[in-house]
């Protein structure tokens, strides 16, 4: 195995560390991470709810809201429809709740059943529609659903589709798709949950109930000198995002206002300034005296809600102001003025809330649970649920935790996990699992029961079902496996060590998708697993080596009746006729596989080498905290640290000693170490109790009694030169 610690300048270090203000260690992780730009670094650095990415911002959004905010005057019926997966009944929950006890109004909850097929069905619009429902709003799924939204329209029901699945060549006929992979979308980051879309729809009914800005275009103007010229600078905005910038260079007394852009970009709104005295004579000098352009000053308002800029210029609130920080172009005072007036609307409307902190308890299990990229807002997703999980009274890193919202608190009550210190590890070990297993046992609706249940004891008794599905659901995947893992072991030959597929009525519907993925890991090639029941044929198919296998499920498009999913993790069905068409196909296709990635880890990226003044428990908690939250696409950080001298060395596992359990010294600590299956790495003398070693680590914390001591996860160690 090859370390690889990335060379990077010294001067980008410092480059980093003194525009974001961050420490060098920090500094040279976020380089080798390549997270170099405003844009990326914000994310890292800061947890505060308003970075969230404006909901705005995703086309058609305001139509949504609109047809929601109609369906509220008229009273109408209207029905949230979701995924049953983790992802889909968060989302269904934090939507129809919103729409129920914040909006008032009728709506109803349906997830697929433990029968029906995944994704919005005919049966669920016909009856809706048969009960004078006229509006449906679909949550991760509905993307692919055409002719179920077609019969919607034929029904009069009108159907908002919020999802974040890959969308075909042909969309649904819906009257609004939020989904932010939309091939022409602008909205700026595509990998959202299910439940992080509809998070957005929520967020963005919000603004609209407590702002009175909600669907007004106005305008912020700005003028300031430029050497001998004037720039003009003007940006329409609505609901707080920017929809247009206009910019205009222009020598004084040359130009009639009638030849710039001014009059069309302006014409017909409200237009705000920061200083009118200052931006009235800018334009008598500009276009003469005769030009009046109607001007509102919000800057005394502005100066009310925030002390601290009332009465300076934007150019000495530029210099106060941390908005530069995390641009990545010149900032005009224009961008300080936009800076500032979001600043006021939120603080005046008291956004973002504590309601969206809660909501951010659902949001982030969605987000977890579907294996989505921990990135940009992803990660202020994903910590402000982790922090609004925390207890109420307690308080990590300023945002104040709220206690787990009904549900989850019974949940993680029944786990062992309340008032402990969970991360993302633990949510999708142990609390995605249990919600899941209601719906890979046959009943999905449970899981969705106990969030919306107001009753406490309910509650409890729906939490301990749950725990018990979960039981059966570990009891009935191990029994499968033992029965398939053969099966698999030919395929492996059949489909030219390029694919393993397994199918069979044995194979229950559920655990396909967990099967799947252990047999892709086991075999190291993708893994398709297929249940027969009822003459369709429904499959999951997990990737590995980084093969996307978006390409192979559209060479069956013909075949399937349904398919979806990811680049690494997709389903799809189709009828039992078509099963033998299917099989040979896929063995054709499966031989033109070509993996990008090998077989085996043969390098590790390293992040930072630790040398011995730095190996202190605080200092490394510090930078660990700062880019958690771990997963998809964001690793654990890996440290060198070199000539850690092994104390105490022994071989520890159940039953067959497998791993390596050391003492390490290394700086003035000594640190708990474990590596794991590296028992014969020990017994074949690579290293022993005294050697003085180099390792790469990563640091978890052990909690013991409320008391957290670190504990170096080991990945790789050699002796160390002399
Ligand atoms: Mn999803």
């Amino acid at each position: 195995m090859t370390w690889e610690k990335k060379a990077i300048s010294g001067e980008l270090v410092k480059e980093i560390s003194a525009k974001y203000g961050c420490d060098l260690l920090t500094a040279a992780v976020l380089a080798r991470r390549g997270i170099v730009s405003g844009e990326s670094a914000k994310f890292f650095l800061e947890d505060d709810l308003r970075y969230l990415r404006n909901p705005f911002e995703l086309p058609g959004m305001e139509d949504a809201v609109e047809r929601v905010l109609a369906a509220r005057d008229e009273g109408e019926k209207v029905l949230v429809f979701g995924d049953s997966d983790v992802d889909g009944i968060t989302g269904t929950v934090l939507l129809t709740e919103y729409l129920r006890d914040g909006l008032g109004l009728d709506a109803s909850w349906r997830i697929p059943g433990g029968e029906d097929p995944y994704g919005l069905s005919m049966e669920a619009v016909e009856e809706f529609a048969a009960g004078y429902g006229t509006l449906i709003i679909t949550v991760d799924c509905g993307i692919s659903r055409l002719a179920e939204i077609r019969r919607a329209n034929e029904l009069s029901v009108d159907v908002i589709v919020t999802d974040h699945h890959e969308p075909q060549e042909e969309l649904p006929e819906a009257l609004v798709i939020l989904n932010p992979k939309l091939k022409d979308t602008t909205y700026p980051f595509k990998d959202l949950s299910g439940c992080g879309v509809a998070f957005k729809l929520v967020s963005a009914l919000r603004f609209a109930e407590k702002s009175d800005l909600y669907g007004q275009a106005i305008c912020l103007l700005n003028t300031r000198p430029v050497n001998d010229a004037w720039i003009v600078e003007a940006a329409r905005i609505r609901n707080l995002a920017v929809i247009g910038t206009l910019t205009e260079t222009i020598m004084p007394g040359m130009v009639s206002i009638g030849d710039t852009r001014l009059p069309e970009f302006l014409e017909g709104q409200q237009i705000l300034v920061w200083d009118a005295a200052l931006q009235k004579r800018a334009m008598a000098k500009l276009f003469g005296n005769g030009v009046e352009i109607e001007t509102l000053d919000i800057s005394p308002e502005i100066g009310k809600e925030i002390p601290q800029v009332a009465g300076k210029s934007l150019l000495r609130v530029k210099e106060l102001s941390t908005v530069a920080k995390y641009s990545d172009k010149e900032v005009s005072e224009l961008d300080v003025f936009l800076n500032l007036f979001r600043s006021f609307i939120w603080k005046r409307g008291k956004i973002p809330s504590t309601d969206e902190s809660r909501d951010l308890q659902l949001a982030a299990l969605g987000t977890i649970g579907d294996i989505m990229p921990l990135l940009d807002e992803n990660r202020i997703i994903v910590k402000g649920g982790l922090r609004s999980l925390a207890p109420e009274g307690d308080s990590p890193g300023g945002v104040p935790g709220m206690g787990p919202r009904p549900g989850i608190a019974e949940l993680l009550d029944k786990l062992k996990l309340s008032g402990t210190h969970f991360d993302t590890k633990d949510v999708s070990w142990k609390l995605c699992p249990v919600i899941n297993a209601a719906r890979r046992m046959g009943k999905p609706e449970k899981a969705a029961e106990l969030l919306f249940e107001k009753d406490p004891r309910a509650r409890d008794q729906l939490a301990y079902e749950l725990v018990g599905l979960n039981r059966q659901r570990k009891e009935l995947e191990d029994e499968i496996w033992g029965r398939v893992e053969p099966m698999a072991r030919d395929s492996f030959a059949d489909y030219g060590e390029k694919l393993v597929m397994v199918c069979g009525e044995e194979i229950n519907k559920g655990v396909t998708g967990l099967i799947a993925q252990r047999l892709a890991r086991k075999f190291n090639v993708p893994a398709v697993v297929v249940c027969f029941a009822g003459g369709v044929c429904t499959g999951s198919i997990r990737s590995a080596r980084g093969y996307v296998i978006g390409g192979l499920l559209e060479r069956f498009g013909d075949l399937f009746i349904d398919s979806g999913g990811h680049d690494f993790a997709g389903g799809f069905s189709l009828v039992a006729d078509h099963w033998e068409t299917f099989a040979e196909r896929l063995k054709l296709v499966a031989r033109s596989i070509e993996f990008s990635e090998d077989g085996e880890k043969r390098s590790i990226g390293i992040d930072a080498e630790l040398p011995p003044e730095y190996l202190k428990p605080d200092l490394l908690f510090k930078l660990i905290d700062r880019f958690a939250p771990y997963g998809n696409e964001n690793e654990p950080l890996a440290f060198l640290a070199k000539k850690l001298v092994i104390e105490d060395l022994n071989l520890v596992g159940k039953g067959e000693s497998k791993h390596v359990k050391m003492t390490l010294a290394g700086g003035k600590h000594k640190w708990p170490a474990l590596f794991w299956d590296a028992a014969t790495r020990v017994t074949n003398k690579e290293f022993g109790k005294g050697d003085t070693i180099d390792a790469v680590f990563s640091i978890s914390r052990d909690w013991y009694k409320g008391v957290a001591t670190p504990q170096m996860m080991i990945s790789d160690l050699r002796r160390s030169e002399r």
